[in-house]
């Protein structure tokens, strides 16, 4: 059986001041633009069921052009698809903390062959397809520890489906991070996850497909990285990850203004911005660290208006020395402190991203190790 997974689509997210030729907010748009895309390309790809792994909207109560939009969207496809199964997982983004308020999510179930699931931990049983889906939407999360998850022996096809952050997942200490133990386990065919952004391999029978676009609250924390849904074989437990098309997120090389002229600090942020290609039209961070305030007031105001016109958003983050830094003081006396400068990190994770590696090294395994072995940690991190 042949799998499309699809996660966290976030419809509805609006950042930035720009709009499209409609009016609408240009982010909402390519955020849908992400969407149609990922399902065209999974419709093509014939698969026997479609999961969505929760947030498919932002926001409990979205903007009506993304609502009208998805239900456009989904009804076409399952029309084309003739109602075969597509299962819709509820995260915590379109959850109302309220069990009253509903979800929105229950309005897709009119669409022949749509399932949602918003409330509580469900089994799905599809005879069509010969599977039976365990679902835990976001809000299921709370009853996992009283649950025995189980497949249903009369399925040739056993899924499992999670809106949550497993642990070890990511580095930061998170409130309460779903037992992996309990999750990961041979016995699924297949174990779809979402509310993770990154695309993600957790086991070979266990992937998190990421977001469709970049749309997480960490959004530099993410440059560079694809995104994308996941095309999964549960005969072969294989899977083939297929990249969506985004808006281009840069977070640029950080300008350490310590030791800079005025012209050299604009040289500097006219030149990073020059490095990229496709700088018209991105989303761009560049940082400064250790700026004084009368350099500050030198910044080359009409080259950051121009550059701020011509991407979709440019963010010039200084951020001043901190307290007791004096000019002309070398770097590494400081660096043991400041996380506010310039880390060894950053500048690993800038030329790791373009280094020319051979084709058979996975870059985020390589970038992962290198970041390992500066953190003076192990080198399997994760
Ligand atoms: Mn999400």
């Amino acid at each position: 059986m042949r799998v499309a997974h699809i996660s966290d689509v976030h419809l509805g997210y609006r950042a930035y001041s720009r709009t499209d030729e409609r009016g609408v907010n240009q982010r909402e748009a390519d955020v849908l633009r992400a969407f149609r895309y990922a399902l065209r390309d999974a419709l093509r790809a014939e698969p026997d069921l479609i999961v969505i792994t929760g947030d498919l909207f932002h926001s409990v109560r979205p903007p009506n052009s993304s609502l009208v939009a998805a239900y456009r969207y989904l009804l076409d496809l399952q029309a084309q698809r003739k109602g075969a199964p597509l299962i819709l997982l509820a995260g915590n983004h379109e959850t109302p903390r309220m069990t009253e308020s509903g979800c929105i999510l229950a309005l897709f179930n009119h669409i022949p062959g749509v399932v949602s699931v918003y409330d509580q931990i469900t089994h799905i049983e599809l005879p069509q397809i010969d599977a039976a889906v365990l679902c835990i939407p976001s809000r299921g999360v709370g009853e996992l520890e009283q649950r025995i998850l189980e497949p249903l022996p009369n399925y040739r096809w056993n899924l499992l489906l999670l809106h949550g952050i497993l642990e070890g997942i990511t580095p930061f200490a998170l409130e309460r991070p779903v037992d992996r133990h309990k999750i990961v386990r041979d016995e699924w065919d297949y174990i779809a996850l979402g509310d993770w952004h990154l695309y993600t391999e957790v086991a070979p029978n266990a992937l998190y497909a990421g977001a469709t676009e970049f749309t997480s609250s960490n959004l530099w924390e993410e440059a560079g990285k694809p995104k994308g849904w996941i095309l999964y074989d549960t005969a072969t437990r294989t899977h083939e990850f297929r990249p969506i098309p985004t808006r281009k997120v840069y977070d640029l090389l950080p300008i350490d203004a310590a030791e800079l002229t005025a012209d050299e600090l604009n040289r500097a942020i006219e030149s990073r911005a020059q490095s990229i290609e496709d700088f018209d039209g991105a989303i761009v961070r560049q940082r400064i660290y250790n700026l004084l305030p009368e350099l500050r007031s030198r910044i080359d105001g009409e080259l950051v208006r121009e550059l701020k016109m011509r991407a979709l958003h440019y963010h010039l983050d200084p951020r001043p020395p901190r307290v007791g830094f004096r000019a002309g003081q070398s770097a590494s006396a400081e660096a043991s402190e400041g996380e506010e400068r310039f880390t060894l990190a950053d500048e690993w994770r800038m030329f790791a991203q373009n280094y020319p590696l051979p084709p058979d090294i996975d870059r985020e395994a390589f970038i992962r190790l290198g970041s390992a072995y500066l953190e003076g940690g192990s080198s399997d991190a994760r």
